[in-house]
């Protein structure tokens, strides 16, 4: 395959061409070009300087083609068939699509748009791009039996519809959410390495704040279920982001946690280690010298005001140790650790408002002046119901 872009301003814009099982072109890039041609044909032409990118056809449309144009620009499509209709849109925004006119001959459509900007072009969309999608309905089945919620939907970029939503299951826990020949992305809003994202089926945690997304093509109405293959009923369900300090690097503080120091940091430091975890095989080591130092966990914005309950595991020298809570309006708590050769596990309830809310565990100035505080399985959540 030879691609040729004669008009391109540099030889680090590379235009690219993919065929298909036909030997046509079904998607292709310019930056910065007029023309594109494939092994000698003229795929896009343009009367000034562009990017233009086309994939023919895609899931939406016979062909749907972006060009971003510093001026004015009158672009020549290769189609295979004459369309029907060509609408024009910005981009992310296909409900605001235009029909335009254009010109066909010798099976090319030839399209004028107007003043710079970024534009994309639908030739024959599979659907009415104005129209209103219908919501797509989503079966649950929990321990107490089956009941529907409903997902918004809209055409994305591609053409495709995506139907999402921020929807709360009435019993939290792991749900096996199937949608038969679509995408599924179940994103967790607090830890977002435990979102799931598959084609047809995929197993997820759902919980408050997860949002679901199913990407399927047009005409298709994938049925949509999620089944609960664990409840959380009973059990903290955690907000709270590498509480277990699984997640980190050598040498460095666990990830998602910040330090805190008086000017200097000195020899304190908050080790991310593998020595003695008590939950996973990570946990986080507070070794104090010559000053205090604290870490702090990335902010949970709380969603719903309540009961919530605060639970770690702590052990070591460390004689005044403490793990903190703190809330919108004054909420919060401090619970304070003993000093332990083994183990053991804290649990407390407290009261929160929603909003933003940290978690801060601190090894404050004292004797002896060496102290380490070993913790892990850092869990601030409201229990299932
Ligand atoms: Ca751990």
């Amino acid at each position: 395959m030879i691609i040729t872009c004669p008009s391109c301003a540099t030889r680090y814009k590379v235009p690219e061409a993919a065929l298909g099982a036909e030997g046509r072109v079904v998607r292709w890039v310019l930056q910065g070009g007029t023309r594109l041609t494939v092994d000698g044909a003229e795929v896009f032409r343009a009367d000034a300087v562009c990017d233009a990118s086309g994939q023919v056809p895609s899931p939406g449309a016979a062909a749907l083609v972006q060009v971003k144009r510093a001026t004015p620009v009158t672009v020549s499509l290769a189609l295979a068939d004459r369309p029907r209709t060509v609408f024009a849109a910005p981009p992310d925004r296909p409900a605001e699509a235009r029909a335009v006119e254009f010109a066909w001959q010798d099976g090319r459509a030839e399209v004028a748009l107007d003043a710079a900007g970024e534009s994309v072009l639908w030739v024959d969309p599979a659907l009415d791009l104005t129209a209103p999608t219908p919501p797509l309905a989503l079966t649950v089945t929990d321990g107490a039996g089956a009941y529907p919620l409903s997902l918004k939907t809209a055409i994305a970029e591609s053409g495709e519809i995506v139907a999402f939503g921020r929807v709360n299951p009435r019993e939290p826990g792991e749900y096996h959410f199937t949608a038969p020949g679509a995408q599924i992305l179940v994103q967790d809003r607090w830890e977002l390495h435990r979102s799931a994202r598959g084609v047809g089926e995929v197993i997820a945690p759902w919980r408050e704040g997860t949002e679901v997304f199913v990407r399927f093509a047009p005409g298709a109405t994938p049925e949509v279920a999620a089944t609960q293959t664990q409840s959380y009923r009973g059990e903290i369900v955690n907000l709270l982001r590498n509480g277990g300090f699984e997640e980190g690097s050598p040498e460095y503080p666990p990830r998602t946690w910040v330090v805190w120091h008086p000017r200097k940091m000195g020899l304190s430091w908050p080790y991310w280690t593998q020595e003695d975890a008590v939950e996973g095989v990570s946990c986080a080591k507070l070794v104090k010298r010559e000053i205090p130092l604290s870490i702090t966990s990335q902010p949970m914005r709380l969603l719903t005001g309540g009961r919530y309950v605060l639970r770690f595991q702590a052990r070591g020298d460390a004689s005044a140790a403490s793990v903190r809570v703190s809330g919108q309006q004054d909420t919060g708590t401090t619970v304070a650790i003993e000093p332990s050769e083994q183990w053991r596990e804290y649990r407390t309830e407290i009261d929160l408002v929603p909003g933003y809310t940290t978690v801060k565990i601190t090894v404050p100035a004292g004797d002896p002046a060496e102290q380490t505080l070993w913790i892990d399985d850092v869990q601030l959540g409201r229990v299932a119901e």
